[in-house]
């Protein structure tokens, strides 16, 4: 494995030798936001603006590549006024003709991405992106290959259901036995990953599995990956507001690690 630095760190070789006191050349790395949307119609505007307006790390670019997962709720034309209301980002969108699941957004949104690295954010305004520079830091510092974000280690998160927090740590610890990984959220939306990571994943998973599986297959990866974890702010929605997982994605979550583990 590429051991340097990021791809995105390493300075451009252009066979032009530099004068010994000219300043160092600005090192651009470019961070692909991928984006699955379902029925968001109500939170997109919002969570893109967060997005598009986020702090990165210095000399950091983003794209942000949005994939309509065939929804129905008038998020196709929130979507397509994007380009207009913030001409200044570079959007690449894709409206799907059948809905299949986060997985599947996720596939097609990685098959598109430009940058050196790559961020998944969810369309609900669950997850901060007033986190990425936290997120990025790792990787642009060399010392990371992918990086998840934790909502259990000390950010500030919403007091919510109980047996769902159970729930999730119950899944991360089953994942971490499978895996022999130290991870305290294995179900997080933050999963950031250097490009030439997310490239040789190939993600089976439609839906919701896409999270046991990304996660077994980091962990399997040799030579090892250098795997992170950082605290994430995280404001819980109820399920009067919206919240759409249930028990039932629970199992399929426990059904996807055993897969994932015994085969690719
Ligand atoms: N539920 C759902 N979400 C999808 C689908 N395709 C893409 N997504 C997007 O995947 C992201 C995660 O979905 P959520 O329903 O918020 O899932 P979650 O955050 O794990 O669960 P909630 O607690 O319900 O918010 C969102 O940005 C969705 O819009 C799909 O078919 N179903
Ligand atoms: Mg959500």
């Amino acid at each position: 494995m590429d051991q340097s630095p990021t791809a995105a760190s390493t300075p451009e070789t252009t066979g032009e030798s530099q004068p010994p006191d000219a300043p160092a050349p600005a090192v651009l790395t470019k961070v692909s936001i991928v984006i699955p949307v379902y029925n968001e119609q109500s939170t997109l505007r919002e969570i893109i603006g967060l997005v598009a307006n986020a702090a990165l790390p210095a000399n950091c670019t983003r794209e942000i590549i949005c994939v309509n997962d065939c929804s129905r709720d008038g998020t196709e034309e929130v979507l397509n006024g994007l380009p207009k209301l913030h001409p200044q980002v570079d959007f690449r969108i894709i409206h799907k003709p059948v809905n299949q699941g986060k997985g599947a957004a996720l596939r097609d949104g990685f098959k598109l991405a430009t940058g050196d690295i790559v961020l998944v954010q969810d369309a609900d305004l669950e997850y901060d992106p007033g986190d990425y520079c936290k997120l990025l830091r790792p990787i642009i510092e060399g010392k990371a290959d992918v990086v998840f974000g934790s909502r259990f280690i000390g950010e500030p998160h919403r007091v919510l259901y109980y047996w769902h927090t159970l729930g999730n740590k119950f899944l991360t610890t089953m994942s971490n036995m499978f895996t022999n990984l130290n991870l305290t959220d294995m179900e997080v939306c933050y999963k950031v990953f250097r490009k030439s990571v997310i490239d040789r994943i190939d993600v089976k998973c439609d839906r919701f599995g896409f999270e046991p599986e990304v996660t077994a297959k980091v962990a399997k990866m040799r030579p090892r990956l250098r795997i992170y974890e950082v605290g994430v702010a995280y404001y819980g929605r109820s399920y009067e507001e919206g919240k759409k997982i249930t028990w039932k994605d629970g199992i399929k979550a426990m059904l996807a690690i055993v897969r994932f583990w015994w085969t690719d």
